[in-house]
């Protein structure tokens, strides 16, 4: 094991946090949260508050605060590349760990932290490898996690019969390896299944996004900068959507945070989630086809989501779970379109797409957030850059969704969190309840 500053930074806060949670529990623990519906219980417990996920809050109308602490604010706020305007995911990554800003020295240790534990056993290379070239690359990136598990800390450590206040040692020590090793094997299922298996050597001199972007083969300044505006905004949603909530879920088992991961990488890779970034490019370039390339006016485009809609389909990339606004990840990557590429055909075809969607959502009647989420945007700013294999786009989520999860897996076994097990019943118990 690497012992470092930062993980000794990490431990002096978690008997602080410990006695603020138990002192809270003890005094409050007995007052009711709310009360639900049986509607809210049949509709994927929607709205209905039952998880503690210290990372990150989601606001239905503000979005996602990172600690408290809004993307606007993380933009303004956290350490960047010298020159720089996009703020680098290290300290995104010590914001939501440490629970408190990072400067640039914290960013750097935590960039040469990850170097040093960057290196992929070459058996995950092998396993990736004996999959078909045209397995989907979230099937790619699930079992390289998963091969990479013969590297548990906290696998070892239970074995030995690691005491319970202890847990969240190696868990740390497996979630900084896995958040370090990522970059390298995504990359590698990129360059297998895309560039002929010309695999590119990380550059240990970089920040971890640019590492990343390197070993992908886009060494373009600005596309670095993509890539961490792209690690940051994606890291943590709070915990109630599927892939935080099933790596916590499976944490909570004690599973460990590779076998957690890859579960999660599992509900990332559902097209209502994760997988929404290519279905939406995928959507997009059908579109085009069908309407015969260039630049459809709106009319055309209104036409295609209703045609969309008729067919039973989703509008991929709009709508969510507890959003009722714009992104403020779209917004996000809105800004630095219209800063880098605002000509770029394909994002003034996702502007119009924001113009003419909508409305048409709103009128269904039914649809309770019209509006654009992250994956909306994404696939347009990597395809400006040459990233155009729109069914590798989840692995880059993937990649960011780490940071968030990782951190908060940690505090779930520094704060001693139970197995989780909620309760669940049937049609006939609840009508014999209540329909009286
Ligand atoms: N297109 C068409 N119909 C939509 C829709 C969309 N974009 N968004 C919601 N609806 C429909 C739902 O399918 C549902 O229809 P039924 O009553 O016929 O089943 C109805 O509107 C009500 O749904 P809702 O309460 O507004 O939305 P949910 O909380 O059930 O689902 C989400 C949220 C994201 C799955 C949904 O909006 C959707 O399917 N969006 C498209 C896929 C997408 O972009 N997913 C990515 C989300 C962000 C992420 O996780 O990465």
């Amino acid at each position: 094991m690497i012992t470092d500053k930062l993980k000794e930074h990490f431990r002096s806060k978690i008997e602080p946090y410990n006695k603020k949670v138990k002192d809270f529990v003890a005094q409050y623990g007995d007052q009711k949260m709310g009360e639900y519906t049986i509607a809210q219980v049949y509709q994927g417990m929607r709205g209905i508050t039952g998880l503690i996920y210290e990372t990150s809050k989601l606001d239905p109308e503000e979005g996602i605060r990172f600690r408290g602490y809004s993307i606007p604010e993380i933009q303004e706020k956290l350490p960047k590349y010298p020159g720089g305007k996009q703020p680098l995911p290290e300290g995104l990554f010590y914001l939501l760990l440490m629970d408190e800003l990072p400067d640039d020295d914290a960013v750097r240790r935590m960039s040469n932290n990850w170097v040093r534990r960057a290196q992929v056993p070459p058996h995950v290379f092998k396993v990736i490898d004996s999959l078909p070239q045209h397995a989907h690359p979230m099937t790619q990136f699930i079992a390289g996690i998963t091969a990479l598990r013969t590297e548990s800390e906290f696998q070892k450590a239970y074995r030995q019969g690691i005491s319970k206040k202890d847990y969240w040692d190696p868990v740390y020590e497996d979630a900084m390896n896995l958040i370090a090793r990522l970059p390298r094997v995504a990359a590698y299922i990129y360059r297998r299944t895309y560039r002929n298996g010309d695999h590119i050597e990380p550059d240990p001199r970089l920040d971890y996004s640019a590492n990343f972007a390197h070993m992908l083969g886009f060494d373009n300044p600005e596309f670095y900068e993509l890539m961490r505006l792209y690690l940051t905004i994606h890291a943590d949603h709070e915990g109630g959507n599927v892939s935080a909530h099933a790596i916590r879920l499976v944490g909570s088992a004690l599973s460990d945070p590779y076998l957690a991961f890859a579960a999660g990488m599992a509900g990332l890779a559902g097209p209502l989630h994760g997988l929404a970034n290519q279905e939406v490019i995928r959507w997009v370039l059908d579109m085009k086809k069908e309407l015969g390339g260039g630049l459809p006016s709106k009319e055309e485009i209104a036409e295609y989501v209703k045609k969309t809609l008729t067919e039973g389909k989703v509008v991929p990339g709009f709508g969510h779970a507890v959003l009722r606004k714009t992104d403020p990840r779209y917004m996000a990557q809105r800004e630095f379109a219209l800063e880098h590429m605002p000509h770029d055909p394909m994002f003034l075809l996702i502007s119009r797409i924001y113009e003419v969607v909508p409305e048409i959502l709103e009128a269904t009647g039914k649809v309770k957030n019209p509006w654009p989420n992250v994956d909306a945007h994404s696939g347009q700013l990597l395809m400006y850059y040459g990233l155009v294999e729109y069914d590798f786009y989840t692995v880059l989520f993937g990649v960011s969704r780490a940071l968030g999860t990782m951190a908060s897996l940690i505090w779930d076994r520094a704060l001693g969190f139970p197995i989780e097990r909620p309760g669940s019943t049937t049609t006939d118990i609840l009508m014999q309840k209540y329909a009286k």
